[in-house]
């Protein structure tokens, strides 16, 4: 039985990615090197620590501990002047009528993000009071894909894994769930996510028996 659904942020219910790639580009710009759209793919998932290592890996540039957390940062900031001006039109389309149809089918909703930047994204395109329950980058210590971001969603909402649908767009989001024990569904291209239970292309006209008919249980 399905009780709940947790819906990863960045690339599901908005397209924050197009922005983490901007600030990250200009932050290998100006260490002297470029890197592309679809190395940026990669990213998709990983915390910020974690996306700024490749990223300088990338280019071949080592730096100290202290550094790394100053270009971090400059990041973040450059980051946030994006998400700041972000408006409730920026979610990704299909999304609105989905969880309203969620929620009259009486399923909890729940968010799972790696983003410390999660709360005030979900404030800004005034989805906050939507869901449950909010775990975000700053609660999970540990990044995808280690399931603990959607098991904190789980035990807030008081459901086993085994009770929930994870949506994720990243290939390191759908290896937390499925990690976690959870139904895992793809948002994006099947070549990316093909060891989801399930890949859509995005919500546009999905009805929740269509994602349980296509992971194959029954509500
Ligand atoms: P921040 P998600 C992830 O969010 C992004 O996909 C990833 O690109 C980003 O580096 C990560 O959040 C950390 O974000 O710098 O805002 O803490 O897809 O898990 O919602
Ligand atoms: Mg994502």
């Amino acid at each position: 039985m399905i009780k709940a659904c947790i819906f990863d942020l960045d690339g599901v219910i908005v397209d924050t990615a197009k922005y983490h790639f901007i600030a990250w580009r200009r932050l290998a710009n100006e260490l002297g090197f470029d890197f592309t759209e679809e190395e940026n793919e990669q990213l998709k998932g990983v915390s910020r620590m974690g996306s700024l290592e490749l990223i300088l890996q990338w280019g071949g540039v080592q730096m100290s501990e202290a550094d790394k957390l100053s270009w971090a940062a400059k990041k973040n900031e450059w980051y946030r002047e994006y998400i700041l001006k972000m408006q409730p039109d920026e979610i990704l389309d299909g999304v609105m009528p989905f969880l309203d149809h969620l929620k009259e089918r009486g399923i909890q909703l729940g968010l799972g993000s790696a983003s410390k930047n999660a709360s005030d994204i979900i404030t800004q395109v005034g989805l906050r009071d939507r869901f449950a329950s909010i775990v975000d980058g700053a609660k999970a210590t540990k990044s995808k894909p280690d399931p603990q971001v959607f098991l904190l969603g789980a035990m807030e909402l008081g459901r086993q894994p085994s009770e929930c649908i994870v949506f994720e767009d990243a290939a390191k989001g759908i290896d937390a769930a499925l990690n976690g024990g959870f139904y895992a569904v793809g948002i994006g291209k099947e070549a990316h996510l093909n060891h989801a239970h399930l890949v859509i292309p995005n919500f546009i006209g999905i009805t929740l028996d269509d994602i349980l008919n296509g992971i194959q249980i029954k509500a």
